[in-house]
């Protein structure tokens, strides 16, 4: 089953919002695989966003990400990648749609709640970065192919 890595930022850590993002996930109908709350190292933030090394907004991000203590988790789900990135919104709050995670929560583009992988491959690269293997939990809801 399709596996994506989404990770409460720390301003939404600071503002409560850990239980309400979660809850959206859950409503849905996917499977959480595990999740922590974790502080992120500079290198392990330069790692997880280096497709950005060379914006100029890379130093301001990766400071942001190590503030405070975020909210990793790994979800489960058929398309759970793109349907979550749909889930978020838009990058920049003030265009993402009302009802979309950053539409209703999100402030500024630094400041916008939640990090979603945006592809196959980065969804396995930034679980394996921030999960081991062993703290990923696979188990069985009910014996149905639609409830995951
Ligand atoms: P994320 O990686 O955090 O899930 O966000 P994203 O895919 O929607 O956006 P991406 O292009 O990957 O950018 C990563 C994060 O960098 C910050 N950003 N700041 N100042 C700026 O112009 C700017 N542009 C992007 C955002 O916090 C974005 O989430
Ligand atoms: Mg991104």
């Amino acid at each position: 089953m399709e596996k994506t890595f989404l990770m409460v930022k720390p301003d939404g850590v600071q503002r409560n919002l850990v239980g309400k993002i979660v809850s959206r996930f859950e409503s849905k109908g996917y499977k959480l695989a595990g999740a922590k709350l974790m502080t992120i190292s500079k290198e392990t933030a330069e790692q997880h966003y280096g497709e950005h090394k060379e914006k100029p907004f890379f130093g301001e991000l990766v400071d942001f990400i190590t503030s405070g203590p975020v909210f990793a988790m790994v979800w489960e789900g058929e398309n759970v990648i793109n349907t979550a990135r749909n889930l978020m919104g838009k990058t920049n709050p003030s265009e993402a749609a009302p009802g979309t995670i950053r539409g209703d929560y999100g402030l500024t583009v630094g400041k916008n709640v939640i990090h979603g992988s945006d592809s196959t491959e980065s969804a396995e690269r930034e679980i394996n970065l921030f999960f081991n293997k062993e703290d990923l939990i696979s188990y069985e809801k009910q014996d149905s192919e639609w409830i995951y």
